[in-house]
């Protein structure tokens, strides 16, 4: 994975942070009000409905709508860090399947609009810490990854949740051989323990900055885990199935000594190639700034209290 300097912003994009209040001040009005659907239906950018406040877990100011949506990494779509945002524009997204399936009592395969709507939208602004050392701060839509769970009825074989995304060469120009082929396996496949699945800060989102998920951060349907690496919070998701055997992800097929199932943020565990020690944060500061060492990363991405008790008594450098 290369870091590249992205796109410099432009001006008329500096209201971001001001059309975003005013947005919010909107939702928190239509909140409670009777909702006119859940506006799913609607594509990148429309104003999703009904959204409530969730749990903040941060005061750090969200990074740019700008840059959350034009530094991505989607490598179906190109590993350039601006290749999602030109080659998924035309990514359809609907209609859309969720299969729920494997060691659950009630496995079922959903249409998108099924799938989400028992779930109350609410907005949780988490940071996002990328392996490669740069982090962002990204207001997401989505709801608690748990209610699924519960009501797809694990059982007691269940011990994984592994998640699939769409696999489909003629939309995903990263999928088929040639100039954006990125040689991982695909469909990209990620996993979670059920423990971890289960936790109150897992969410699958479905929109950011109160609007419908663009295509390069994984619409319809992507899954948020702020405290691991970006890479495990899988885009586009099409399948979970629940397993008793831990899942082999994409990128521990494609880098066994470089990325474990577990990829808790930890500042301890340097990447074979790179310190997680410190990062940068995207539009706020120099890429060259982990080299001063001025942002520190924090142990589970500063979810710790949260999370950590889920691996009391792991050796994390065994189970990185
Ligand atoms: N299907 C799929 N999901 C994916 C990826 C990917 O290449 N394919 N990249 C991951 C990585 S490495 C990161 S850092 C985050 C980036 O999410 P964002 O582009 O919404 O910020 O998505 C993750 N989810
Ligand atoms: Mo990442």
């Amino acid at each position: 994975m290369l870091i590249k300097r992205p796109d410099p912003i432009r001006a008329a994009e500096i209201t971001d942070q001001a059309v975003y209040r005013a947005r919010r001040r909107f939702l928190e009005g239509v909140a409670g009000a009777a909702l006119a659907g859940l506006g799913l239906e609607a594509s990148a950018g429309s104003p999703l409905a009904g959204v409530r406040r969730g749990v903040v877990t941060t005061d750090e100011k969200p990074t740019s709508l700008s840059d959350i949506t034009r530094y991505n990494n989607f490598y179906e779509f190109g590993s350039d860090k601006t290749d999602p945002a030109k080659h998924a524009k035309d990514f359809r997204t609907r209609p859309w399947t969720i299969a729920v399936e494997g060691e659950v009592a009630r496995p079922a395969i959903y249409q998108l609009e099924d799938f989400v709507k028992p779930h109350a939208l609410e907005e949780r602004i988490y940071r996002l810490r990328c392996v490669e050392a740069w982090s962002m701060v990204i207001p997401w839509v989505g709801f608690p990854l748990a209610e699924v769970i519960k009501r797809a009825e694990p059982t007691s074989r269940a011990k994984y949740v592994e998640f699939t995304t769409l696999y489909d060469p003629k939309q995903m120009p990263g999928q088929r051989p040639g100039l954006l082929g990125t040689g991982l396996d695909w469909p990209y496949v990620e996993g979670l323990r059920l423990d971890e699945a289960m936790h109150p800060l897992t969410i699958l989102a479905v929109g950011l900055y109160g609007e419908v998920l663009p295509n390069q951060n994984g619409a319809p349907l992507r899954l948020v885990v702020p405290w691991k690496y970006g890479f495990k919070s899988i885009k586009s998701i099409v399948k979970l199935r629940f397993v008793e055997r831990q899942p082999v992800t994409t990128w521990m097929k494609s880098g066994p000594d470089e990325y474990g199932f577990y990829s808790n943020v930890n500042p301890d565990v340097d990447h074979p190639r790179w310190s997680q020690k410190y990062e940068t944060r995207i539009g706020e500061d120099s890429l060259l700034s982990r080299l001063t060492r001025k942002r520190k990363t924090l142990p589970f991405n500063g979810y710790a209290d949260e999370v950590a008790h889920l691996y009391a008594g792991m050796d994390l450098r065994k189970y990185f």
